[in-house]
């Protein structure tokens, strides 16, 4: 693994500014520990990337280009020191160094702190594009929030979740991080709009009566193999000094100091919530937040760089994360209508071809709208300048529907039946230029179900994009062994050029290769059972398929179907006696939403049936169930290279993409899974023998919801499936105390299981029952699993971010 360098590296300097920076923890090489040695690795790394990322910043060939903004909420980023030493082509050589100071550089990189800046898929997706787009040199810059509490931290009480706060910069600080004080911001809140009177002519101006400082944080972005590096840019709110305080209004006063308290309250914590919208205003406070101050970033870079405010599309593009950006939109109006002065009509041709929406979800419940009243105090001009686009927008619509008012009901930015609410899908609709879903299915829905009349009055907006994973973190770095192998087939160019796995296909059938392949699969599974035994004191056989569903806690991905199928195993195992299985350990990671509780019913279910499965003397090591507490970046790194099963089993429909699933097949699993999200389109390169497809599809949903579904009649009607929801009910997984898993069992009998695992069971069932027999013919398995490799190289997010840049951002990349 010796990359090209992008610097001369020397050795001697480093080592030196290692011991500088320990001077500076207060140590010395004699009195210094591992975590000191870990810090002053990052910070004298640090020192290298902030100057790249300030010449990149500085660099007038992209100041004269396009540049793309990604505004996100979330960033889950994970750990960055060993993907930046990948990055900088300087891992070999910094192992040397550590080694040399009497340390490993593995057990360094073990100190660092995940900075778990999101919740899920949409984060992580925001930071492996933030890879792509650095790798490939297409300028960038990630807009995002620096909250000082990540995701909540997870333990497991009597096999409950308990939740912990995230301080994941205590106590010295980040190392990789840089605070830009003179590119701080000011962002209003609450106030009123006054009416100017000005040489005949009337404006309005928002006159806020909060003001909080947005203080900039740079994490560096480091291009794999190139010495660009772009900021990953976090908002951090600050309450200002009292010597601002003359900008309260008086009026507001009172309010204004209490919501002056929230100031430093107001990047305290990332939201929970993965596919739901819970509806604070703390958090339309955090969104506004995060887009006032990009926008004025932005603007700013704009303006410095010496262009015309009217060429704004022409040099940057603004990428909404989801819906929750989306007051950028009329904020930039703002900006240019009442601090620059433009007509309506021009200040809308600049926005409109500035901004761009990415869809992540059709669930209902994620879908935001706020209240317009909650909107119109928070920020009242904001709710006048969404009226004024809905009120145009509207007429459009009655031009092309004349007459037809449940046309203007539903695509109304305003929903009227209620309370009245602000449909912020809808504002990014009409205010973006392109739209895009994450997967070829999920944007055939989007225009199908949920914008059929966007989609009609806009045809050619609603586009796809499918969803990638950067190759780099999720195959170099994670599973060195395998990348190894298969640079001595293929060479060591594939990380920046997935495609050429392809090339690994013709070892498919190769004895040689094929044992090669299983050998690294085993010592991944030896890795992550040293893991478990150590964290978990549970003792797993690496011969068992390791079968494994790591994602966010939620009904529509259908743990507890997963779960079903391992209760009918163990079943089955005490029951039949000539039941025969492979071996299996099942693993399951996942957060549920604190506020969720059905999510946490589940965990805790999960968590009582591992426990009587795994000291039940009877099942032997035929079947282990293992909880991995705390999921989150670091943790995958280890469960994925180890996967030989991945369950990716929501009811279709649902599931807008997955990206775990891309993750676990680049790593040699095999999927079991619905026709859902880039499951689909997994099957489409890896082929139909090399994945379980199961289940109900979209249209056999659709049609089963049509006749009306009974899950009762499935109970009633699969034997097995009747004992395994039956054994929740009575205390065979907790033991003196029945009825504690009641909630699983209520969730698929009495409130009609919405999400179908009754009715996908015997299928899910079959499916399981066809790996449980292929895997026994190793020949057969390493064949499959040696294509999965081989043939997803277009989920790299390097192409997903070529197709971003043809089809939507038109960039061009500038090599540096
Ligand atoms: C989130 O993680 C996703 C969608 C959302 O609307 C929210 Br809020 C959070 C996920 C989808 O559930 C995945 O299917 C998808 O792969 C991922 O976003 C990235 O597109």
């Amino acid at each position: 693994m010796t990359p090209k360098q992008q610097h001369a590296f020397d050795k001697s300097a480093f080592k030196a500014s290692m011991t500088q920076h320990l001077t500076q923890l207060g140590r010395t090489p004699e009195t210094a520990e591992m975590r000191d040695w870990y810090l002053a690795l990052g910070r004298a790394l640090a020192e290298h990337t902030t100057s790249d990322l300030v010449a990149t910043e500085n660099d007038l060939a992209i100041k004269q280009a396009k540049s793309v903004n990604y505004l996100s909420l979330e960033f889950l980023i994970g750990r960055l020191t060993g993907n930046n030493l990948i990055s900088m082509g300087l891992y070999d050589e910094i192992a040397a160094v550590v080694s040399e100071f009497g340390f490993g550089l593995t057990d360094l990189l073990e100190q660092e702190r995940d900075p778990s800046l999101g919740n899920g898929g949409l984060g992580r997706l925001a930071a492996c594009f933030m890879d792509s787009l650095a790798a490939q040199q297409y300028p960038a810059v990630g807009y995002g929030l620096h909250y000082e509490y990540g995701l909540f931290r997870q333990s497991f009480k009597d096999g409950a979740q308990q939740e912990a706060p995230d301080a994941w910069r205590e106590p010295e600080g980040y190392p990789w991080e840089v605070v830009r004080p003179d590119l701080a911001q000011t962002v209003g809140f609450y106030g009123h709009v006054a009416v100017i009177e000005e040489n005949g002519h009337t404006r309005r101006e928002w006159v806020p009566s909060l003001h909080i400082q947005a203080m900039p944080w740079d994490l560096p972005i480091v291009g794999y193999q190139s010495n660009t590096v772009y900021p990953l840019r976090l908002w951090e709110g600050r309450a200002l000094t009292p010597f601002a305080l003359d900008a309260f209004n008086d009026g507001d006063y009172t309010r204004a100091q209490q919501a002056a308290i929230d100031a430093g309250n107001l990047t305290k914590v990332l939201y929970p919530n993965d596919n739901h919208d819970a509806g604070k205003t703390l958090r339309l406070m955090q969104q506004y937040f995060h887009s006032a101050a990009s926008v004025g970033d932005i603007l700013r870079r704009h303006l410095d760089a010496g262009h015309p405010l009217a060429a704004l599309p022409d040099y940057e593009t603004i990428q909404l994360n989801d819906t929750h950006p989306t007051i950028a939109i009329p904020e930039l109006m703002r900006v240019l209508l009442d601090e620059h002065h433009l007509s309506w009509d021009d200040a809308w041709s600049i926005s409109s071809q500035t901004f761009a929406y990415t869809n992540h979800t059709l669930l209902p419940e994620a879908l935001e709208t706020w209240s317009e009243s909650l909107m119109a105090n928070l920020l009242p001009r904001h709710m006048e300048i969404i009226f004024e686009i809905n009120h145009r927008f509207l007429q459009d619509v009655a031009a092309k529907w004349p007459g037809d008012v449940r046309k203007q009901q539903v695509l109304s930015v305003i929903d009227d039946q209620g309370e009245r609410m602000v449909r912020m899908a809808n504002l990014c609709v009409i205010g973006s230029y392109a739209v895009n879903g994450v997967a070829a299915l999920h944007s055939e829905l989007v225009k199908r179900d949920l914008f059929p009349e966007f989609d009609a009055l806009y045809p050619g907006r609603i586009q796809n994009v499918t969803n990638g994973i950067t190759p780099r973190r999720w195959l170099k770095f994670c599973n060195p062994d395998l990348s190894a192998l298969i640079s001595e087939k293929i060479g060591d160019q594939w990380p920046a050029h997935l495609e050429q796995l392809e090339q690994i296909a013709q070892y498919a059938d190769d004895k040689a290769f094929q044992k090669a392949f299983m050998a690294v699969k085993k010592r991944n599974k030896q890795r992550l059972a040293d893991w478990v035994k150590t964290h978990l004191d549970i003792t797993l056989n690496t011969d068992a398929i390791f079968d494994v569903q790591i994602k966010r806690l939620h009904e529509y991905k259908r743990q507890h179907l997963n779960l079903l199928h391992v209760i009918s195993l163990y079943h089955r195992l005490i029951h039949e006696p000539n039941f025969d299985m492979t071996p299996r350990v099942v693993f399951f990671a996942a957060k549920a939403a604190p506020g969720y509780a059905l999510a946490k019913s589940i965990i805790f279910a999960i968590n009582k049936v591992a426990e009587t499965i795994n000291n039940d003397p009877r099942v032997g090591d035929k079947l282990k169930v293992v909880f991995i507490p705390d999921y989150r970046v670091s943790m995958a790194e280890i469960i994925i290279p180890a996967a030989d099963v991945s369950e990716q089993i929501s009811m279709a429909g649902k599931e807008a993409s997955g990206t775990g699933n891309m993750k676990m097949a680049l790593n040699g699993a095999l999927t079991i899974g619905t026709m859902d999200g880039a499951n689909v389109e997994i099957r489409e390169e890896v082929g139909d023998d090399n994945i379980y497809i199961f289940g109900l599809d979209v249209e056999g949903v659709n049609a089963l919801r049509e006749k009306g579904y009974h899950p009762d009649h499935e109970y009633h009607q699969q034997p097995l499936l009747k004992a395994s929801l039956d054994s929740l009910l009575d205390d065979t997984f907790t033991p003196g105390h029945p009825g504690l898993l009641r909630p699983v069992f209520d969730s698929v009998m009495a409130s009609g299981d919405p999400y179908l695992c009754l009715a996908d069971f015997a299928d899910y069932v079959r499916a399981h029952n066809q790996i449980d027999s292929d895997y026994r013919d190793s020949t057969l398995w390493a064949h499959k699993a040696i294509l999965n490799t081989a043939l997803v190289g277009k989920f790299s997010s390097d192409r997903s971010i070529r197709d971003y840049v043809t089809n939507i951002w038109q960039l061009k990349a500038v090599k540096r």
